[in-house]
């Protein structure tokens, strides 16, 4: 097999990426699970650098908090944290969280020839059974990204140790990406701000009216793997039953073709992601979705 050098980006191992028949697994399913792409030392380090995070260390904090940034703190107590922008504030985390080879397998899954950051979202579920905050209904992220115009967007959900059932691992309706949606509210709100059995209520309808089966895999990830998700697949995940926390970071990932695109809410208003009011502007005046200081590129051909 053959390394292929691109002009300056780093050597990718070809044997980590995924093969044709993981590509199409892929289009026909909406989730892979990757091969070893992280050392332990390399997770160790990401625990390491999300204690500091979580302890207050950054290396720039955003110039604004926009309206729907998730921001865990401590004084919000021992409830499923979630912190958006960790690439953007946490050195010590983008330096071992931007891996090339992680574009690269999803250069590959998406049939793109660059791969930049869209959003980080670092997570952890406290070893709580009873806890409700950590619970993730069944949601896909191309709702809360409608400002984009990829269709091809996708995330690498990143445990940060060996992550199962028990742990609440992230869990996919196999397949759901290519179904049809039905008609609903608005979808583009955040399924915090959502009720749950209604989520569980249009997943349902949304299978029966394309006659599909709800088949839900849940992603058993040994430590320094991580799973990738079509952006219209449906996931959600459970509770952690386990005795330790489950950390995990979840990379949005952006094809090099998606920009923004004006999207109206059913009632008429102008949906805006919190990039909206951090990026630079394109020349033409609209949210520069390349922006090198928000949406770094991860990988280019
Ligand atoms: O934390 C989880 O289990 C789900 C994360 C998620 O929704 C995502 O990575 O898109
Ligand atoms: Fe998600």
């Amino acid at each position: 097999m053959t390394v292929t050098t691109i002009a300056g980006m780093p050597q990718v191992d070809p044997d980590l990426l995924p093969s044709e028949e993981d590509v199409r697994g892929y289009a026909e399913h909406g989730w892979y699970l990757s091969k070893r792409l992280f050392t332990d030392a390399e997770v160790d380090a990401l625990v390491e650098a999300s204690e500091g995070f979580y302890a207050g260390e950054r290396a720039r904090d955003l110039p604004s908090r926009p309206p729907n940034l998730a921001y865990w703190e401590p004084s919000q107590g021992p409830v499923q944290r979630h912190n958006d922008y960790v690439h953007y504030e946490s050195a010590a985390i983008a330096a071992i969280l931007l891996k090339p080879v992680i574009g690269a397998v999803a250069a590959r899954l998406a049939q793109a020839s660059q791969i930049r950051v869209f959003q980080s979202t670092l997570i952890y579920k406290p070893p709580t059974p009873g806890e409700v905050t950590n619970l993730v209904p069944w949601h896909m992220d191309r709702h809360y990204w409608q400002t984009c115009t990829s269709e091809a967007m996708l995330t690498a959900f990143i445990p940060c140790h060996d992550c199962g059932v028990e742990m609440g691992t992230i869990t996919m309706i196999d397949g759901s990406h290519l179904w049809k949606e039905i008609e609903g509210d608005d979808s583009t709100r955040h399924f915090a701000r959502r009720d749950r059995s209604e989520l569980e209520s249009i997943l349902r309808q949304t299978a029966q009216a394309n006659g599909a089966e709800v088949n839900s895999i849940p992603m058993e990830i040994p430590k320094g793997h991580m799973s990738f998700h079509h952006c219209r697949i449906y996931h959600g995940s459970g509770h952690n039953v386990s005795d330790r926390p489950r950390r995990a970071i979840s990379l949005h990932l952006q094809d090099g073709e998606n920009a923004w695109r004006p999207y109206h809410r059913p009632d008429g208003s102008l949906l805006t992601y919190n990039h909206d009011t951090l990026v630079r502007k394109t020349p033409d005046g609209k949210p520069d979705y390349a922006d090198p200081d928000f949406c770094p590129v991860l990988w280019s051909a």
